[in-house]
């Protein structure tokens, strides 16, 4: 979902137009998420018929004291957005570009920090007036804008950390319009149609006092914050880092033993299902899952969960609350079943809505062998190669089901060529770690 924030004011045409832009040219209307802020002393923005205007999306309105600080009021709405990406765009602009919504959402591929922006026609691809970033980078920046300034120059913060972390993305093909041209633009060629848009609101906002405007003042703040953008650029360069990072053999066998060491000793009251013999197959089998695939596994998936790059405190922490086996996480595109062969028609239908939507995300299903033998698997397995769906099934063979030894129960080996094999022998039993542990 992408979560727009707009803070408007006494504008209610513009703001109609830029809502009537938004929904009309999206691929995905439903999909989108209008928080306006209407300052309480407004009582032209008739926000209440917004809603009943355009049902094919949410217009969700806050009403609060005039704050004078457009950055806090943004912070304010990004933080109740339900969205992973979030806009900051003005009511005065507007979309002229079909399928905008589609373009922004495949831009945010890989780790999510990103500055995307759409390409506005006075600024070209030289800024970001307007914008779209995600709300994993708010997390690591803790504020979605920096709030010492008063209305200008969060703009140009943005610009500048994104650039120099190399993840500014000017949309060349999605373009907006901006009923509100820069000065420089204004000074040279005054379009008569904006004049009347030039009203109290903006030219109060435009000066403190006698002596000093805000745009004045947001200049000379922005000169002052050189340490606190390269603050930002570490944080986020940090991420990108650790992100791409996987772990190695060594890691997550000790990331097995440490969660052994707190089963024995009986600090988990549930059961775990360790992994050892097959870290190598796994880190090999992972160079080809993208970070932004869709993973699915079954009860027993630390290995799985750690390589898709899952936080591994996250990960310990979800153990010792006893889900070892049941391990899901959204944000990842990671989900397991702890019922034999639960899982695989739910990865099945995901590749199928993959394939539908057109996404270029693929699936990776990861069963036992016995679980391999089950009539879902078969089903899914043929039913994803008639529909060429975007869907890899991996055996990861130990030989057993619990304490039945798989091949001699079926009386067969496995050859099939349709599917991932690789085989590996576990010193952990099918559960728990091998000592009778008493919670
Ligand atoms: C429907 C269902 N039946 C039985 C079980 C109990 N069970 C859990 S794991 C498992 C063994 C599955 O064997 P396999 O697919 O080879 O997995 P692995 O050896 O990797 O554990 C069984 C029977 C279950 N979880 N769900
Ligand atoms: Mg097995």
């Amino acid at each position: 979902m992408i979560s727009i924030t707009m803070p408007t004011r006494n504008r209610p045409e513009r703001l109609r137009k830029c809502i009537k832009s938004c929904v009309d040219l999206a691929d995905n209307p439903g999909d989108l998420e209008f928080l306006l802020y209407v300052d309480e002393d407004d009582n032209e923005t008739r926000h209440e018929e917004l809603q009943s205007e355009f049902p094919a999306t949410t217009i969700k309105t806050f009403v609060g004291k005039r704050l004078f600080n457009l950055y806090k009021v943004q912070n304010y709405l990004a933080e109740c957005a339900n969205g992973y990406i979030l806009a900051y765009l003005a009511d005065d602009m507007y979309f002229t570009t079909e399928g905008w919504d589609t373009r922004v959402k495949e831009s945010f591929t890989d780790d999510q920090i990103w500055l995307v922006h759409p390409y506005e026609k006075y600024k070209g691809a030289r800024g970001a007036p307007h914008g779209f970033l995600s709300k994993k980078a708010m997390e690591i920046t803790g504020i979605f804008f920096p709030d010492i300034f008063a209305y200008n120059f969060g703009d140009t913060w943005m610009w500048d950390v994104y650039q120099s972390i190399g993840r500014c993305k000017c949309l060349d093909d999605v373009h907006i319009s901006h009923d509100h041209p820069g000065f420089s633009e204004r000074k040279k060629n005054p379009p008569l149609e904006l004049a009347q848009y030039w009203d109290d609101t903006y030219r109060e906002k435009y000066k403190i006092s006698e002596d000093i405007t805000y745009l004045e003042k947001d200049k000379q703040t922005y000169r002052k914050t050189l340490p606190e953008r390269q603050e930002w650029i570490s944080k986020l360069k940090q991420y990108i880092k650790n992100w791409s990072k996987r772990m190695d053999k060594d890691e997550l066998i000790q990331f097995e033993n440490d969660v052994k060491e707190i089963f024995v000793a009986g600090k988990i009251k549930a059961p775990v299902h360790l992994a050892d013999g097959n870290e190598s197959e796994l880190i090999e089998i992972f160079k080809d899952i993208k970070r932004t695939d869709w993973v699915f596994s079954a009860w027993r998936s630390h290995y799985h969960a750690l390589l898709h790059g899952i936080d591994p405190e996250w990960l310990k922490d979800q153990i010792e609350q006893g889900f070892s086996i049941t391990i899901c996480n959204p944000e990842h595109k990671f989900y397991t079943s702890a019922i034999v062969g639960g899982i695989i028609p739910i990865a099945l239908g995901t590749a199928l809505g993959l394939k539908i939507k057109g996404s270029s995300d693929h699936v990776w299903l990861f069963v036992g062998d016995m679980t391999s033998r089950t009539g879902a698997f078969h089903e899914a397995l043929e039913y994803a190669r008639g529909h060429s769906l975007p869907i890899s099934f991996v055996i990861e063979d130990n030989g057993i089901s619990v304490q039945t030894p798989t091949k001699e129960s079926w009386g067969l080996d496995d050859t099939d060529v349709r599917v991932i094999r690789y085989e590996f022998k576990s010193s952990y039993p099918h559960v728990g770690a091998g000592k009778w542990v008493t919670f």
